[in-house]
């Protein structure tokens, strides 16, 4: 089991004028070690502390309290003044650039307000109750907490869903029903969507932006004696293609016995397809958002769910710690951005 960071030499509460500043020192042979280069001898007992004054040599530096935590842990809780601080890392050598972290429990409370869900709101009030603080402090498993950041993202952040296909693959149908209300104009006429159409919802417990596009159909020729909505229904269709290439997840409808008149891209990897229109909706892959919209949206949610490696059930355990922010899963990482590699939206997003 590796240390928490919160262990390692080194400040831990965020650089700047503060109250107090906590320096880590490390275990007790650490400690002893570094304290004795600023003329403290004596070591509290384990879960104990008592006030020190800290020397430069004859010169009198500023009065500390030294911490012994009942894990063998020592900190150093001096005054905040930020020159200080920095005299006193100098002196021990401690690594100034340590990952700060105390203020995780701080920086979840403030981002309650904002979750774009309910579930992501608890998630962050789990953490603002030291959740995540009292799992660095036990050292629970680091894979395992990157996993749950990963899955929590989806709480917490709006994933962005693009709908794409030919014309009149339902397309529009499907956002409807997604979105739950009659946004997009369904039409049997061909080229009907020829914007992108956006809407804020909930997917199962994850919220979603939905995105309807144009479809896609031949339009190298003017369509005669339509020359100006042909333009429009083209450029629609490229930034329905442009929308497509950077979604997190692209749903690919293709309606029953389409075959392959307009076939998927193949260079999009985030792309599920689906078998839109059918006769029979129960088939695995299969939906009909006209008929069942309640039936489509359950196989949106699996296909999402599968595609994503989530867990529905999973998706909020009361009082469970999860890392909720780039930091925080920077500092079960070890490495910032580690837990992010595996996001393909993580790019256009900073936290
Ligand atoms: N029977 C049936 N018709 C559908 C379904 N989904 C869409 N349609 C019809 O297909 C036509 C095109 O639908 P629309 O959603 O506008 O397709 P889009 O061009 O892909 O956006 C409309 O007449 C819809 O009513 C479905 O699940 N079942
Ligand atoms: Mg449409």
């Amino acid at each position: 089991m590796t240390r928490p960071a919160s262990h390692r030499p080194g400040r831990w509460t965020p650089p700047g004028a503060g109250g107090v500043a906590v320096v880590s020192l490390g275990d007790e042979a650490e400690a002893r070690n570094s304290l004795a280069r600023l003329g403290v001898e004596r070591m509290p007992a384990r879960g104990d502390l008592g006030l020190v004054r800290l020397r430069d040599g004859d010169e009198d530096l500023d009065e500390a309290l030294l911490v012994n935590a009942p894990d063998g842990h020592v900190e150093l809780h001096l005054h905040g003044s930020p020159p200080l601080v920095a005299r006193l890392q100098d002196l021990l050598g401690v690594n100034a650039s340590a990952t700060p972290i105390t203020a995780h429990a701080d920086r979840a409370a403030a981002l309650v307000a904002g979750a774009p869900s309910e579930l992501g709101a608890r998630v962050l009030l789990d953490q603002a109750q030291g959740a995540f603080d009292r799992a660095l402090n036990e050292g629970l498993d680091a894979a395992d907490l990157t996993e749950r950041g990963r899955a929590a993202r989806f709480l917490l952040e709006r994933t962005r869903v693009v709908i794409a296909g030919p014309v009149n693959a339902g397309k529009s149908t499907l956002f409807n029903a997604l979105v739950g209300a009659e946004r997009a104009t369904v039409s049997s006429e061909e080229g009907t969507t020829r914007d992108a159409v956006r809407a804020d919802g909930r997917l199962g417990p994850w919220p979603v932006e939905w995105v309807d596009t144009a479809g896609e159909r031949d339009l190298s020729q003017d369509v005669p004696g339509d020359v100006h909505n042909t333009r429009v229904e083209r450029a629609g269709q490229e930034l329905g293609r442009a929308l497509a290439a950077e979604a997190r997840l692209v749903l690919w409808l293709e309606p029953e016995g389409h075959g392959a008149a307009t076939r998927a891209p193949d260079d999009v990897s985030h792309l599920v397809r689906l078998v839109s229109r059918a006769s029979d909706p129960a088939r695995p892959g299969h939906l009909a958002a006209l008929e069942d919209p309640s039936g489509a949206r359950a196989r949106v949610a699996d296909a999402f769910a599968q595609h994503f490696r989530l867990d529905p059930q999973e998706a909020w355990l009361a009082g469970r710690a999860v890392p909720f922010d780039r930091t925080s899963r920077a500092a079960v990482g070890g490495v910032p951005g580690a837990a992010d590699r595996d996001d393909p939206g993580a790019a256009d997003r900073d936290d």
